[in-house]
């Protein structure tokens, strides 16, 4: 097949909101720097909903949605030396060159690569997609595009895992546990004997528990308005349990009362703007770290008294968890191989890529942590 354009099974998104085709697509060879992937287990996340949805300010129609992946090298372009055909490997929407800007600053995981194309849904070389249907072209989405059988993504947008790696499991790298982990243990640095705040208890959320957990925190308090995510928000490491709708107060009232003045950290984990206020607010005058997580649409704003950041509490937020993507999805590989971080533990649902619609409505459902599919 190297050299040929491929033809296979992809789900093409053609306009907000209506349902998945699956389609046969043409996936043309990679051209210099680029790999062509064959994609054999992806996951869903709120993200590819959230662009589905047409409130992301970045989204085009049609395309191929999908970003939390794993699969083989089928065949590299010219130029391409740090993967070759056979390996395993996991596609990155947050690429890593190791030489732009961003990269060599050491004070970020973002790279300036690659982003004006992914951002447009095509390929850096030619400013082209290498989707097409029936002779259209059919934009790449988050440089990734993983809901199809085959793909093509930047070199520096791969990251090369132990071929022993179970992929059905590690796909889950791609995106929502490595952010949750790394939102607590590279972008708040949580120390041990803090009292942590987590906004839902979604993918993203748990893994902020388990990452807390990790670091040593004394009080895990999960907010959600699902009372159903208790339960097993306790495996993941949440010791406490809010829900807003249960109390009069504001919610960052209720939590500046129950510990003696604010959270050392909070994350929102959901995506919705009051709450990042609320989660900004429940911290501690003079040092707590609010981190925003959720992705919100387009248009939508924050807002708070700028007197809360005066008395010293502080606002960030974090895209993959700060992880560099080449080089540390690898590490995560090896801890899960090692027990050292859950994986098995957040797939609540496996499908196939014929039943992405079903998935989809699997994950607005309650119980829906992430859903597999067999590509
Ligand atoms: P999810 O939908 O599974 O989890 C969200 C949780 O929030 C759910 O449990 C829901 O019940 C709860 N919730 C909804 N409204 C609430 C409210 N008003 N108050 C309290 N709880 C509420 O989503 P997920 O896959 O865990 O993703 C979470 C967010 O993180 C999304 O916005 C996603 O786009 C974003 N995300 C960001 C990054 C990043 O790099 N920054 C990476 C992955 C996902
Ligand atoms: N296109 C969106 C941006 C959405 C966004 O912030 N994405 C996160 C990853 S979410 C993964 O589930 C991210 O990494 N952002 C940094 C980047 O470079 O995109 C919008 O709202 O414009
Ligand atoms: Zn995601």
């Amino acid at each position: 097949t190297q050299g040929k354009v491929i033809t296979c099974k992809a789900a093409v998104a053609y306009e907000p909101n209506k349902p998945l085709v699956i389609e046969d697509v043409e996936v043309a060879p990679p051209q210099a720097g680029e790999v062509r992937v064959q994609i054999l287990f992806t996951a869903l996340c709120h993200t590819d909903a959230y662009t589905w949805s047409g409130k992301d300010p970045e989204g085009l129609f049609p395309c191929i949605l999908g970003h939390e992946a794993a699969g083989i090298v089928e065949s590299v372009g010219e130029g391409v030396t740090e993967v070759q055909p056979g390996d395993h490997v996991i596609p990155c929407y947050q690429a890593e060159c190791k030489e732009c800007k961003f990269c060599k600053s050491g004070k970020t995981n973002l790279c300036g690569k690659i982003r004006g194309a992914t951002g447009v849904g095509v390929m850096m070389n030619d400013k082209k997609s290498r989707f097409s249907v029936r002779g259209t072209p059919i934009y790449h989405f988050m440089g990734t595009s993983t809901f199809s059988q085959y793909t093509v993504v930047h070199d520096v947008s791969v990251a090369k895992i132990d071929p022993k790696a179970p992929l059905e499991k590690v796909c889950l790298l791609g995106c929502g546990v490595p952010t949750g982990l790394g939102a607590v243990w590279n972008t708040a640095k949580v120390e041990a004997g803090s009292n942590v705040a987590i906004f839902g208890l979604g993918t993203v959320g748990l893994a902020v528990a388990e990452g807390a957990k990790a670091a040593g925190a004394s009080r895990i308090i999960g907010i959600d308005i699902d009372n159903r995510k208790f339960e097993r928000a306790k495996d993941f490491g949440v010791t406490e349990f809010v829900n807003p709708k249960e109390h009069e107060k504001p919610i960052q009232q209720v939590l500046v009362d129950m510990t003696d003045g604010g959270v050392d950290y909070s994350f929102e984990c959901i995506g919705n703007v009051s709450i990042m206020r609320a989660a900004l607010e429940c911290c501690h005058k003079g040092w707590g770290t609010s981190v925003i997580v959720g992705v919100a649409a387009s248009g939508q704003e924050i807002a708070t008294r700028p007197f809360q950041l005066v008395t010293g509490r502080v606002w960030k937020g974090t895209a993959f968890g700060g992880f560099k993507s080449r080089s540390q999805v690898p590490q995560l590989v090896d801890k899960y191989m090692n027990k050292e971080i859950k994986i098995d533990e957040y797939i609540t649902h496996n499908l196939t890529l014929e039943e992405i619609n079903k998935a989809f409505e699997l994950l607005h459902g309650g119980d829906c942590l992430r859903c597999v599919l067999k590509v």
